[in-house]
């Protein structure tokens, strides 16, 4: 498609989109009055800089189904990932919102050169996290064998690769490496797995992740980008170029803005992708505020697609950590510490990355009154705080419980964490 059709029709479906959340979202129809704005002032995809910005603080406000612009009864599925503190961001998908999100996965995987002949192996966590379902039903719907794997059991994965040929990946690029490993400790000879294509993201990488994997793996790596609040996976991914992930912006419009002044930044210039869900009927949004920094790149790519690039992801910025493919807030581990008489509201997370996987420890501190000499009641209160943040984070911690007064109190902003993993 030529950039002059794309726009007209970004342009006709963000018309569309406005006057659906108008009506449908009361919170959105507030924000524009507030604006001065009517549905009608939004004619083309230009227009877009006039309407309000979403955060996930709105989500967070406007939980668990605030921001449905279609009937609770019309929802077929939900996900959540994530909030700032203890409450998560849920999303709602209707029947036509999942029947774009699985054309837009097999556009991906038809962009890394998926077929038919393929079976691909989804090892996204399936449940609430977008990647394991959202994946599966685009290798689905493009007719490749999907595989079920999830997260959590390598061995038995490595012997699904080998046993069922499998020749294409879906996962963390964390885990990709890891499972290089497991597969070359596990004997296996590299003639007998035959994988060719690796669908990774879900959180940041280098192009020496890529490389790596590549070679150690024996196949060829592509990111794939996505957010819950968005859709999932899907939003972009590269091609045989590796060159930009292309945007799949029919569906999602993206600009940049400097996340200081909230203004647009041309493209080239790196700030902060927003994005406009153009078709979701569940759950649209309106430039959505996704903290992610990167820029956006223009023309024609190589491979013949016409559409928006955006590089890879530079940082983020909020606080947000990104652990073992999960997201994690520094303010969610400050609402279990908050919540805990035995402890002090210091805390410290060291994030640290040991044989390809994160490993997550959280340092309390006791409160004199309840530190004791009893190797059993700090052992209690250990597993308890342990259980605690499993439940809010999901993922597993190593809790270090630390004697009164020895965190460090810092004048100013406090510092609650220490990231010591270099993607290199
Ligand atoms: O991570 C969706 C996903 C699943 C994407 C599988 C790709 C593959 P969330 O849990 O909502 O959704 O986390 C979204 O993860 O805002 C980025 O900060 C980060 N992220 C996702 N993909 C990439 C990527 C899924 N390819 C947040 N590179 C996003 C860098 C990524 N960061």
């Amino acid at each position: 498609m030529s950039r002059e059709e794309m726009r007209e029709l970004q342009g006709k479906r963000l018309h569309k989109l406005v006057s659906l959340v108008y009506h449908n979202t009361p919170f959105y129809r507030k924000k524009m009055q507030e604006m001065n704005i009517l549905p009608e002032d939004i004619r083309t995809i230009d227009d877009i800089v006039k309407l309000p910005f979403t955060t996930k603080q709105d989500l967070r406000d406007n939980y668990p189904y605030g921001l449905l612009a279609a009937p609770r009864s019309e929802i077929v599925r939900i996900h959540a990932s994530s909030g700032t503190t203890g409450v998560p961001t849920v999303v709602g998908y209707t029947r036509r919102d999942l029947s774009i999100w699985q054309e837009a996965i097999a556009r991906c995987m038809t962009a890394y050169g998926v077929t038919r002949d393929d079976v691909f192996s989804v090892g996204y966590g399936y449940g609430l996290f977008t990647g394991g379902l959202g994946a599966h039903y685009g290798v689905e719907h493009l007719g490749a064998t999907v595989i079920p794997t999830s997260t959590g059991n390598t061995q038995k994965h490595i012997r699904l690769i080998r046993d069922l040929g499998i020749t294409g990946i879906a996962c963390t690029p964390s885990y990709a490496l890891y499972l290089a490993e497991a597969i070359e400790k596990s004997g296996i000879p590299k003639k007998d797995i035959h994988l060719r294509i690796g669908a990774f993201g879900a959180e940041p990488w280098t192009e020496n992740m890529r490389k790596e994997t590549e070679y150690r793996l024996g196949l060829n790596a592509y990111n794939l980008y996505g957010l819950s609040e968005i859709m999932g996976p899907g939003v972009s991914h590269e091609c045989e170029c590796k060159n930009g992930s292309h945007i799949v912006e029919d569906h999602f419009y993206p600009e940049i803005i400097s996340p200081d002044t909230l203004e647009t930044l041309p493209y080239g210039q790196e700030g902060e992708l927003v994005l406009t869900t153009l078709t979701k009927e569940g759950m649209p949004l309106l430039r959505y505020r996704t903290k992610d920094l990167c820029s956006l790149i223009e023309g024609k790519c190589d491979c013949g697609r016409t559409s928006i690039r955006m590089t890879p992801i530079k940082g983020r910025s909020d606080d947000m950590l990104i652990i073992r493919g999960i997201n994690v807030f520094p303010s969610q581990v400050e609402s279990v510490v908050l919540e805990m008489e035995e402890l002090e509201p210091h805390y410290m997370l060291i994030v640290d990355r040991v044989n390809n996987t994160d490993k997550l420890e959280v340092q309390v501190e006791v409160k004199p009154e309840f530190f004791s000499d009893s190797l059993n009641q700090m052992l209690e209160l250990k597993k308890r705080i342990g259980h605690r943040l499993q439940s809010v984070l999901t993922i597993s911690a190593e809790v270090k419980l630390m004697e009164p007064q020895s965190l460090e109190r810092s004048e100013g902003k406090s510092k609650h964490v220490i990231d010591k993993r270099v993607l290199a």
